[in-house]
């Protein structure tokens, strides 16, 4: 038994020795009621859009099957695990400013909680189905504030979500756009979020240290990217942007391995003068893998590039779906140990094995891993 008092709360990067984590639930997980944030519409499996409901019970248990496999696996390499408390999803939520019809689940606690030193920031969140999901992980953060004096916790501030928060019609004209348009509209940055309040996704955020790259996407804003850089004032905040239409968090997609090493998405190209950075301080930019699949599970809002979406234990060892052969040997052969962690029915339910957890305690101080800096970025 673990001494509980014992909690640590310090996790600088994405590969120090990790010893304390939070792995998601998929319990009670809604395909959640229509908002302006994002449209689902999956008529081929019962979701046509506009339709809301929870997930098929077996795939909800199939899921949770993996899910305490996974963490298993992590307590069996002696890693602290802790869960959140799902509440009830179905419920209708709101505001002074909105309704929202149903909440969403609390799979992927990457979304939600961001860890950086001894610090746990609940996120703000752009989705109004998921504004009230930081209370799953209240009984932990309560629980790790007691245990951990050193514990500091932060919450951003909570955003509106009213109807100014979202482009009046985004989706709607969205859909009318031939692919090249899209890509010319996200090339602007051009998403459903507007820039009256800071909102972001800690997913979109690689933390390396010293330095922070963070993702404008269709679930962070560059408001969002601002409050970041005043409140973590003492690190390097980085914007990056991928060649993808419609970007939703960055780790499957620039994904730090260990110091000197990063993977970076084919299929979403680099452009290279944000690059610089890595280059200049000699690190690795490695091309992922062909992933598994071509298409995504059923009822999934992720992409096939969940493949590149792995959980790094320590500098030398890392969690990898164990459908993701091509994946799991480019790892071992650029030197990792390989863990193939079954979890392609988890992915509906939110991602993968980065999304489903949250480190809380890696070994490790705050580093500088990208001395030389590159000017303007
Ligand atoms: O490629 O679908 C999934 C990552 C979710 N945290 C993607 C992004």
């Amino acid at each position: 038994m673990q001494d509980r008092k014992k909690t640590v709360t310090n996790s600088w990067n994405g590969w120090d020795p990790l010893k304390h984590v939070i792995v998601g639930r998929a319990d009670g997980t809604m395909v959640q009621a229509p908002e302006l944030a994002i449209e689902q519409d999956w008529p081929d499996y019962g979701f046509p859009r506009g339709k809301y409901g929870h997930y098929p019970k077996e795939m909800e248990e199939k899921a949770n099957e993996q899910l305490d496999n996974f963490a298993k696996i992590l307590e069996s390499r002696g890693i602290r695990v802790d869960r959140p408390t799902p509440i009830d999803f179905s419920q209708t939520v709101k505001t002074p400013d909105w309704n929202q019809e149903s909440m969403f689940g609390c799979m992927p606690p990457r979304d939600i909680i961001f860890i950086l030193g001894n610090q746990i920031l609940e996120s703000t969140g752009s989705y109004r189905s998921r504004w009230f999901e930081y209370l799953c992980y209240r009984p932990l953060l309560e629980q790790y504030f007691e245990e951990d004096p050193n514990m500091r916790w932060e919450a951003a501030p909570k955003p509106r979500l009213a109807d100014l928060t979202y482009k009046k019609n985004f989706w709607k004209e969205w859909r009318t756009l031939r692919k090249e348009e899209q890509m010319e509209r996200a090339k602007n940055r051009d998403w459903v979020l507007t820039e009256v309040e800071p909102v972001f996704a800690p997913a979109d955020i690689a933390r390396f240290g010293k330095d922070l790259i963070v993702q404008p996407s269709t679930v962070t804003n560059m408001a969002g990217v601002d409050w970041l850089r005043r409140h973590f004032s003492e690190h390097r905040v980085h914007v990056m942007n991928f060649k993808e239409t419609l970007p939703v968090h960055i780790d499957a997609t620039w994904v730090p391995l260990r110091p000197g090493l990063v993977l970076y998405n084919v299929g979403r190209p680099f452009v290279p003068a944000q690059a610089k950075l890595f280059e200049v301080n000699d690190w690795e930019i490695v091309e992922c893998a062909t992933p598994a699949h071509e298409v995504s599970a059923p009822l999934s809002f992720c992409s096939i590039w969940l493949a590149m979406n792995v959980l790094s234990l320590d500098p030398k060892t890392i969690c990898v779906e164990a459908q993701e052969t091509a994946q799991m040997e480019q790892l071992n052969k650029l030197g990792f140990e390989v863990i193939p962690v079954p979890f392609w029915d988890v992915s509906p339910f939110g991602g993968g094995l980065h999304c489903a957890t949250a480190d809380v305690y890696r070994e490790g101080s705050c580093e500088d891993y990208l001395p030389k800096q590159v000017k303007d970025f």
